[in-house]
């Protein structure tokens, strides 16, 4: 039996992030998006407040918080602008190659760097010509004495532009497919590393994405995260442990979008009654809660799994999958409440429409989540993958002994 009963601790944090949420994310947001600027204050913010590299291990001087908790704050991000909430919440993604499989020296400087001070770091994976298709990568790392040279772009790199680091996947062994992918962290300021781009986007636009270029980069050979060629598991591993975040932000992108429509529904006034009266409204009203309602079940479910250190791929996409989508549908339902009114950016809606498209794309299209469900309910697989974190820093086992093993 599952019991999704929240802690205290976990009451406070999901208080916190809402506070944060409203005060300092929802209140600049319109601002942020009109414009495309980035939100430095409302990072630093964050970081001070403690919303920020939630997952870095307390040996690192992060919170170590469990999955589920970091879903709490996730949410109410989504809530508050999922722009932002997208700056804020990236570090997670770029920093987990290294939990999982960085050496006691790598993570101590790497994540420690974030901990010390409000520094981002970017997840690599994603080329011009190799989105869904991890494999078809271009990018390459060729050894030589004790350094990697790396040679390569990446595009769609949220905050890419001001990143202190990234981590890279690159071809190590180019015939060999997924099996000759490896992965490093690659310092911003190193000679050969460019940002080509910024993108201007059709939603989340508070948040930076980037391509960035790696023109014959020399990266010290302990940056290799985990074993050479074993880059293509370290990437599935780390979005198995990010997708249940992308959820809870879709969930929250969409119980913003419930709430404004239900508060609209009640003061506009159609046929001489709130069309809160109506039954068409009625029966949109009650699918879209319906949709916030399971996206949450689903995602909270995904992240409880890790938390118990449950392999949880299948969930973890299926999540990933109903959330997006769902936060696609409830916000154009919330345009659709609105009448023209929602397609007018005088009114909260149609921001909320723009900013899901994108949870629909991000971390794995809807279509690779159906992909890996898809496998995963054909073909079983029957390792387990250790969650890190929680449950292996109470048993003082390090993450990345833990997790590297397996990779
Ligand atoms: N955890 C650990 N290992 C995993 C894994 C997981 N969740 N998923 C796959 N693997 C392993 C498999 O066990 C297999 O290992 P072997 O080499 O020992 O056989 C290997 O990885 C390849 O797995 P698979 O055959 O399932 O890979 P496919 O090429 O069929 O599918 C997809 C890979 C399409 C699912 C993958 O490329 C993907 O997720 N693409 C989307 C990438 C993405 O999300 N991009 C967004 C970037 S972040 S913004």
């Amino acid at each position: 039996m599952v019991d999704f009963t929240l802690t205290d601790e976990q009451k406070d944090l999901r208080e916190l992030a809402h506070s944060f949420a409203e005060k300092d994310m929802r209140n600049v947001a319109w601002e942020y998006d009109k414009d495309g600027t980035w939100p430095q204050d409302v990072i630093e913010k964050a970081w001070e407040v403690g919303l920020m590299n939630t997952h870095v291990p307390e040996a690192y001087g992060g919170a170590g918080l469990d999955y589920l908790s970091g879903c709490l704050i996730e949410e109410e991000f989504g809530w508050g602008c999922s722009g932002i909430g997208t700056s804020l919440a990236a570090n997670g993604l770029a920093s987990a190659p290294i939990t999982l499989g960085g050496s006691e020296e790598t993570k101590k400087k790497y994540l420690g760097m974030l901990t010390e001070a409000p520094k981002l770091c970017s997840f690599g994976l994603t080329e011009p010509d190799a989105g869904s298709d991890v494999s078809g990568m271009k990018t390459k790392a060729v050894k030589k004495g004790d350094k990697y040279v790396v040679s390569g772009s990446k595009c769609f790199i949220t905050n890419g532009t001001y990143a202190d680091y990234f981590t890279v996947f690159a071809k190590t062994d180019p015939e060999a497919g997924h099996r000759g992918i490896s992965a490093f962290v690659v310092d911003a300021d190193l000679p050969g590393v460019s940002v080509d781009k910024k993108e201007d986007k059709m939603g989340q636009r508070a948040s930076n994405t980037a391509t960035i270029s790696f023109d014959e980069v020399e990266i010290p050979a302990e940056n290799l995260l985990a074993e050479e060629n074993k880059g293509f598991k370290l990437a599935m591993m780390t979005l198995d442990r990010t997708r249940p975040g992308v959820s809870a932000m879709a969930v929250g992108i969409a119980r913003a979008a419930l709430e404004y429509a239900t508060d609209y529904s009640k003061e506009r006034v159609q046929f001489g009654v709130p069309i809160a009266m109506h039954q068409a409204i009625q029966f949109m009203i009650a699918d879209m809660a319906t949709k916030v309602e399971a996206a949450r079940l689903l995602t909270w479910n995904s992240a409880f799994l890790l938390d118990q250190g449950v392999r949880n791929s299948k969930v973890s996409s299926m999540a990933k999958r109903f959330a997006a989508d769902s936060a696609m549908e409830v916000t154009t339902d919330a345009v659709q409440v609105y009448g023209g009114y929602g397609f007018i950016k005088e009114y909260p809606v149609e921001k909320l429409m723009r900013d899901s498209k994108i949870m629909q794309l991000y971390e794995g299209t809807s279509q690779i989540q159906r992909l890996v469900i898809a496998k995963e309910v054909l073909l079983p697989r029957q390792e387990s993958t250790p969650a890190p974190d929680a449950k292996a820093q109470a048993s003082e086992q390090s993450q990345s002994e833990q997790a590297a093993a397996t990779v």
